[in-house]
């Protein structure tokens, strides 16, 4: 299903008046506080997130999963679905493709549907953390960490393949996340598995194109519940150093142990260069991959907040690769897409109103109470209306989630594929 500009803009003709009036309310009140609010529409506008192919069916837990109905049988309708979630939102542009759950069959093919929604490939997620069925060596016990030489290479060779796919689809760059750690104390030697892992690393290193970067995740537990090779931002730091200038570590909020500041390494990463890309999520206990902003908004406020310092004090650290890692078992996943959507344009714009100025006076000052208001100031503005406005300057709705429910997307998408599918992948 593909929907067409003029429904879109149709739906949004019913709620104009309300939205110039909020909007014109804001921009007054923005501008006089010393804020340029067209700069602010820009660059909201033009901050688009990946959606990963494997957020398109209701996710699921160990225990089961339920099919929310009209689901993506093949990754040409998990392209169309991200079609529909931009379409809307004007703020998603890209698919992110972990293989070998989403291989293409014709490469041409893909890429061309993916064009013709306006859509493009980021980065390529390699998949050594399970067992293919026609796969030669086990990764029961690791993958490029491994200390059988066999399952290694192939390990190895899987990324390698990966990238050569990638560059077919026009993607520039391939994240890796390893499972690979262990269950039990005295089950691996650390370093032999770390030195295993370094070396595997850089093997696919030397094969990435010029243009390429690779993205090093980290996470501090699970499947492996005593130890992790790649733990933390510090060893994923660390490896990308060792592998060159074109390694990074990626970050995703749901890899830390809980009460973790984020915000803290998302400034040390973008200080030395090295904060490459982002998966967004929220969390209670763990990895939950719960709908972004759904849990900790504030926390996620504060993340923005370094990030935007980031990407206006840090010229060494490249723009990072932005892409949604959430998935559940509930909610239809296009609501539950644009709802993060929004939670990451709503807290990029919140940090875009942090008087910098402001709050440097303050903290050269140690008016902690100031910093703190300063802060706040901005992450109490209802920026909702600049949203609205940014989305509908590009053609997008109004009011996403409103429109898809006018429209009927879900029903049509069931119609058309069928209530009994399930999304392939994870
Ligand atoms: C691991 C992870 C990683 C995988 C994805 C499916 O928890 O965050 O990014 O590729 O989930
Ligand atoms: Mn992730
Ligand atoms: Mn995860």
């Amino acid at each position: 299903m593909i929907l067409n500009k003029e429904q879109i803009t149709s739906h949004n003709q019913n709620n104009f008046d309300k939205h110039d009036q909020s909007f014109d309310f804001l921009a007054n009140n923005l501008t006089n506080k010393g804020h340029d609010v067209e700069n602010i529409l820009k660059k909201v506008g033009d901050f688009k997130v990946a959606i990963p192919s494997w957020a398109l069916g209701a996710g699921g837990t160990r225990f089961g999963r339920f099919s929310f109905h009209g689901e993506p049988g093949t990754l040409e309708q998990k392209i169309e679905d991200v079609g529909l979630i931009h379409a809307l939102t004007k703020s998603a542009g890209a698919i992110s493709l972990h293989i070998p759950w989403d291989v293409p069959e014709d490469a041409e093919k893909i890429k061309a549907l993916t064009k013709s929604l306006d859509l493009k490939f980021d980065a390529m997620n390699s998949n050594t953390f399970q067992d293919q069925p026609d796969q030669k060596h086990s990764y029961k016990f690791g993958s490029l960490c491994s200390t059988d030489d066999k399952a290694r290479e192939q390990a190895i060779q899987h990324n390698i393949d990966v990238i050569r796919l990638g560059e077919k689809l026009g993607s520039k760059s391939l994240t890796v996340w390893l499972a690979d750690g262990s269950s039990f104390p005295g089950q691996n030697n650390f370093q032999t598995v770390l030195k295993n892992t370094q070396d595997s690393l850089q093997e696919i290193y030397k094969t990435l194109p010029e243009d390429w970067k690779l993205f090093i995740e980290y996470k501090p537990y699970e499947p492996n519940f005593y130890s992790t090779v790649i733990q933390d931002w510090g060893t994923s730091f660390m490896l990308a150093n060792e592998c060159g200038p074109k390694a990074f570590t990626l970050v995703d909020l749901g890899h830390h142990l809980p009460n973790t500041n984020i915000e803290q390494i998302v400034a040390t990463l973008m200080m030395k260069g090295k904060l490459g890309g982002f998966h967004f999520n929220d969390s209670k206990y763990g990895d939950d991959d719960l709908t972004v902003g759904s849990i900790k908004p504030y926390s996620l406020f504060l993340i923005f907040n370094e990030l935007v310092y980031g990407m206006e004090n840090n010229p060494q650290n490249p723009y990072p690769a932005w892409m949604i890692d959430a998935s559940h078992n509930i909610k239809d996943p296009l609501e539950d897409l644009m709802q993060s959507l929004e939670a990451i344009r709503s807290s990029y714009a919140k940090a875009l109103l942090v008087d910098q100025k402001a709050l440097r006076e303050a903290q050269k000052n140690h008016d902690v109470t100031l910093c703190q208001e300063i802060l706040q100031e901005a992450y109490l503005t209802d920026v909702r209306p600049l949203l609205e406005r940014a989305r509908v300057s590009d053609g997008g709705a109004l009011n996403p989630l409103d429109t898809y429910r006018h429209l009927e997307v879900r029903k049509k998408l069931v119609d058309e594929r069928g209530k009994h599918t399930m999304a392939t992948g994870l």
